[in-house]
């Protein structure tokens, strides 16, 4: 083996799109393999290969990696591009997460049924100009700085540089608002049309635009995603009696739940609600937001997610081991 990162997907963006992206702006070179034929992909499954049945899954430093967002964060630590501390690292996520809604609505456009088509454009053009780009323009006016965190380049410039060229696809029209979006680091742009082997790929995707996709809200997975933290608390909950033996303090939370469509309303208007949804906690001065950023911040406060980022892929159960 080459000692390159092996790649294994379709020829095509899909969930893999990200993880080329990012390795491109790391400057480490890699090998694909593509699978072309439902039976490539049953042998892959057959060979007890893909943990989940499913891929993206990436050969890399002696592991099988899969789910794609895991394989992201390794390599986004691996090559420093995570940002320097747990703070930095929340924000990285909440805005990486917020990249990945919109990103998943516009893949999605190429499943889409005929009579779908338009509703989904339209969604997808009213969450793009009017949730996610003006929330990304206001943090790089906020603090005035090039890159989204830390005044230097992670992973959540990288996410985003590939989500404007997604949009361009969708609509050009819609970035000529934003104008400190327009180009999110020359470096990085430099860096990605050298060396990313992704431009072909844009044309299937033009092609594919004029089908549009299913808008799946995740509201309800994230609400139970709180909840979950929120059972810990049960005194019955073996969770904390785990925790107690362990001798760890688990850390009190308040809760303030949100009864009708005017309180929900009330945050948004407050500017408290980064990509206007919910769930957000107020922690350590931070307004967190985007569920798995919350869960990876409180993670690492707590010392619950392994000791290295090997151990945190495995924490995450999210790989094969070789
Ligand atoms: N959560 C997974 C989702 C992966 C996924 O849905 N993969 C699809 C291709 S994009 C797949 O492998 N489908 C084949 C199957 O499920 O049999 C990730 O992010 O990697």
């Amino acid at each position: 083996m080459s000692g390159k990162p092996v790649l294994h997907y379709f020829d095509g963006r899909g969930r893999m799109e990200s993880i080329r992206w990012l390795l491109a702006a790391a400057g480490v070179e890699f090998e694909e393999k593509f699978i072309k034929t439902a039976e490539e992909l049953e042998k892959l499954k057959n060979d007890g290969l893909l943990m989940f049945q499913q891929i993206p899954m990436v050969e890399m430093d002696g592991m099988k990696l899969v789910q794609s967002r895991a394989i992201l964060n390794y390599i986004a630590t691996k090559y420093n591009l995570y940002g320097k501390d747990m703070k930095e690292r929340a924000l990285i996520d909440m805005y990486t997460e917020g990249v990945a809604d919109l990103y998943e609505m516009i893949i999605q456009l190429v499943i889409v049924s005929p009579d779908e088509k338009d509703a989904k454009i339209a969604m997808i053009k009213d969450r793009t100009k009017n949730r996610y780009l003006p929330a990304f323009e206001k943090v790089l006016k906020n603090h005035g700085q090039d890159y989204l965190v830390g005044n230097k380049l992670s992973k959540a410039d990288i996410f985003l540089t590939e989500l404007l060229y997604c949009i361009e696809e969708v609509d050009a029209s819609l970035l000529a608002n934003f104008p400190l979006l327009q180009f999110p680091g020359a470096d990085v742009m430099d860096t990605l049309s050298s060396s990313c082997p992704s431009s072909a790929r844009r044309e299937e995707m033009l092609k594919a635009v004029g089908v549009a996709a299913p808008y799946r809200t995740q509201a309800s997975s994230r609400a139970r995603v709180v909840k979950i933290l929120k059972q810990l608390q049960y005194p019955h909950s073996t969770s904390l009696e785990a925790l107690n033996r362990s001798s760890q303090s688990f850390a009190q939370f308040e809760e303030k739940f949100i009864k009708c469509p005017e309180d929900l309303e009330k945050l948004k208007n407050d500017g408290l609600l980064m990509f206007q949804q919910v769930p957000m906690v107020e922690m350590d001065g931070m307004k967190l937001v985007q569920s798995r950023a919350i869960l990876n911040y409180i993670a690492t406060k707590y010392n619950l997610y392994g000791k290295d980022m090997k151990e945190r892929l495995l924490y995450s159960t999210f790989l094969v081991l070789p």
